[in-house]
C-alpha cells in the first residue's frame, strides 16, 4: 500500500515535471518583444510624480498602470470618455493614503486625452496615445 502511494507520488511529479518542461518549449519567456513600459503614478503634495507628467503610450498596446497615493489625503486618477472615443475610461475611484490601485490604459486612436485628480484640479495631465 505505502509502495503504491509513493509510486503515484512520484508519477505525479514526474508528470507535473513533463508538462512544465513542455510548456516552457511551446511559451517561452520572451514570447512578447513589445516596447512597452508598465507607467507609474504616484500622487505625492498634490502631483502626479511631482510635474503631472505627459504619459505617452502606443495605439492598441493597453499599458500597465499603478496609480499610487503617498499622500495623507485622498486622491483619485479618471480618465473621461473623449470626443472621439479613442481611449478607454479610467477611474480609479478614492484612494487613501498608503492605497494603490492597478489598471490599463487603453488607447485606440492617437489622441491627446486629459487624466486628472478629481479633488485638486491642478493634479492634471496628459496622456498622448501614438
Ligand atoms: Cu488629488
Amino acid at each position: 500500500m505505502r509502495n503504491n502511494i509513493i509510486a503515484i507520488v512520484a508519477i505525479s511529479f514526474a508528470t507535473v515535471g513533463a508538462l512544465w518542461g513542455i510548456g516552457n518549449l511551446i511559451n517561452p519567456e520572451s514570447e512578447v518583444d513589445l516596447p512597452v513600459e508598465d507607467i507609474l503614478l504616484v500622487a505625492q503634495r498634490s502631483t502626479f510624480n511631482e510635474t503631472n507628467p505627459d504619459v505617452y503610450v502606443p495605439v492598441n498596446v493597453p499599458t500597465k498602470l499603478v496609480v499610487q497615493n503617498d499622500d495623507a489625503v485622498t486622491h483619485d486618477l479618471k480618465v473621461d470618455p473623449s470626443s472621439n472615443g479613442g481611449i478607454t475610461p479610467i477611474n480609479t475611484a478614492p484612494l487613501r493614503g498608503g492605497q494603490d490601485f492597478l489598471t490599463a490604459i487603453v488607447a485606440s486612436k492617437p489622441g491627446t486625452y486629459e487624466y486628472y485628480c478629481s479633488y485638486h484640479p491642478q493634479m492634471r495631465g496628459y496622456i498622448i496615445s501614438h
